[in-house]
């Protein structure tokens, strides 16, 4: 298993400071250390944290879209990196960071696979505002919008994203999770027929067959290599309170693994995101709690068996 880990310290997508703090608080749990004693063939490379350059004359140049020029200089730099992970044949795993970072790991990741990918979008959110429907400018809550042709025509011309084409089409993405969707995201998912699976869903399903049924919706041939965006806060938050935008009523943990244990029996995980840490937010127990929950769920997604694992020696006399 060879894995490539990249730390995005960005936190312009959204108003609350201290998600940027997000990689480095994943790192200091010993992530890198928890990954290594899964099996004894993991081959871990942390390439730490991205850097990049603004140009300031991009900023305000598109209305209603906070932090512009941040989000250009860095989503560029996280789409080459992410590109030349999975090119040296590992499965990217991105360290968020808020979730506007996600549209250049899909990014990346396109472009890594000729567009033979599909997308699970795990989220309480849809993240497909446009800066024509957003409620508050937030980059992080546009992801979505961005990433897909079907949506291309929505947009005026984004000055210094020429890099990003939105190539991939929306039938290849699913949701999983949603439960605060504003009125323009859900006639978005009505109008172009997204595959979302909303809380009630998982309820009444159950998350295995949630997400059994969300892959074989993206990827009827199984032959796509799989992203996972999973940001923090699709998860209940009594699970994840340390993140910015907290909605009670969601995944509890158990179920926030298995979709990652599911995703990882795929065989076809190239890419994931665990975006939306904000080690700001809530008491010190809260972050544990928020942090250790997010290892959990990288750990299943790179095959940590909750079954255990039998010894090859015999049992002693
Ligand atoms: C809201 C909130 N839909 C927005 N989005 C969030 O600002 O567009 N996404 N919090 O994670
Ligand atoms: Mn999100
Ligand atoms: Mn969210
Ligand atoms: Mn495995």
């Amino acid at each position: 298993t060879k894995i490539g880990i990249l730390g995005v310290p960005f936190e312009k997508g959204q108003p609350k400071k201290g998600v940027s703090q997000g990689p480095d608080a994943i790192r200091k749990a010993k992530l890198v250390e928890q990954l290594s004693a899964i099996h004894d063939k993991m081959d871990i490379k942390d390439y730490g944290n991205i850097s990049y350059t603004v140009n300031k004359e991009l900023e305000a140049s598109v209305p209603n879209m906070k932090g512009y020029a941040e989000i250009v200089g860095c989503t560029h730099e996280v789409s080459k990196n992410v590109e030349k992970i999975i090119k040296e044949g590992r499965m990217c795993l991105t360290l968020g960071g808020d979730h506007s970072i996600a549209l250049a790991t899909v990014d990346g990741h396109i472009k890594a696979k000729d567009n033979e990918i599909c997308v699970l979008w795990v989220d309480a959110h849809a993240d497909c505002n446009t800066n024509k429907t957003t409620p508050t400018g937030n980059v992080h809550g546009m992801p979505m919008a961005l990433i897909p042709y079907e949506l291309a025509d929505y947009w005026p011309y984004l000055p210094g994203m020429d890099w990003h084409k939105p190539v991939m089409s929306i039938r290849n993405v699913a949701y999983i999770g949603l439960r605060s969707v504003d009125s323009y995201e859900r006639l978005i998912i009505e109008k172009l027929g997204v595959t979302a699976f909303f809380m009630a869903d998982v309820e009444n399903y159950g998350i295995s067959r949630v997400v059994e049924m969300a892959l074989d919706r993206i990827d009827p041939d199984k032959k796509r290599s799989l992203h996972v965006s999973y940001d923090i806060d699709a998860l209940d938050t009594l699970e994840a309170p340390s993140t910015g935008s907290a909605v009670r009523g969601g995944l509890t943990l158990r179920e926030g693994i298995q979709i990652m244990e599911i995703a990882h029996n795929t065989g076809r995980l190239g890419a994931m995101d665990l975006v939306e840490v904000n080690p700001s937010i809530g008491s010190e127990s809260d972050v544990k709690k928020t942090v250790e929950a997010a290892i959990h769920i990288i750990l299943a997604a790179f095959g940590y068996n909750r079954k255990g694992y039998k010894t090859q020696e015999p049992l002693p006399l």
